[in-house]
């Protein structure tokens, strides 16, 4: 049983991480328009694995007993058009759920809730990668050079991204 501050909390990081995954699809869309189909693959797959982290939650407050609450999603409102400013972009938003799954860490802390403790742990792991991901991508557009012939080369490299997570909710 978790309290209902903590259930609170944990309905609006759902929000937060399907926000993320319609920013990442919108994101995703932009690419492909500007024939960047590879990027839009890497983004596509970071759509799916925003929905695993939503569900994820979702699964908790269900085994908690506790009551699943959808709120509106905002709009995944972005103004770039370019990969590298779009991936800085990707960045700062990752750095600002990190924020958010601490936030929920430590209100788990406080209210010495072990079992919320446990599974934002997960997350705490998975926002090092997130974070990571993003800043090797912006390396490598260093690397290669931010040029059509260095953002095509890019695009193939993204392009190979597999899903690591179950694309089944109900495996969840
Ligand atoms: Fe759910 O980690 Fe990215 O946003």
């Amino acid at each position: 049983m978790i309290s209902q501050k903590m259930a609170d909390r944990i309905n609006l990081q759902i929000n937060r991480e399907m926000f993320s995954a319609y920013l990442y699809l919108a994101m995703a869309a932009k690419m492909t328009n500007l024939g960047y189909t590879g990027i839009a693959r890497w983004l596509t797959v970071q759509y799916h694995e925003e929905m695993f982290h939503a569900m994820k939650f979702v699964r908790y407050l269900e085994d908690q007993a506790a009551e699943v609450k959808f709120d509106a999603i905002a709009v995944p409102a972005f103004k770039e058009n370019d990969p590298k400013s779009l991936f800085q972009h990707v960045l700062e938003h990752e750095r600002w759920v990190t924020a958010s799954i601490r936030e929920i860490m430590e209100l788990a802390m406080a209210e010495k809730d072990f079992a919320t403790q446990n599974l934002v742990q997960w997350y705490i792991d998975e926002q090092v990668e997130e974070e990571k991901n993003a800043m090797d991508i912006l390396q490598t557009i260093d690397l290669l050079g931010n040029t059509p012939q260095g953002l095509f080369m890019l695009n193939i490299e993204l392009g190979k991204r597999e899903p690591s997570i179950p694309l089944d909710y109900t495996k969840i």
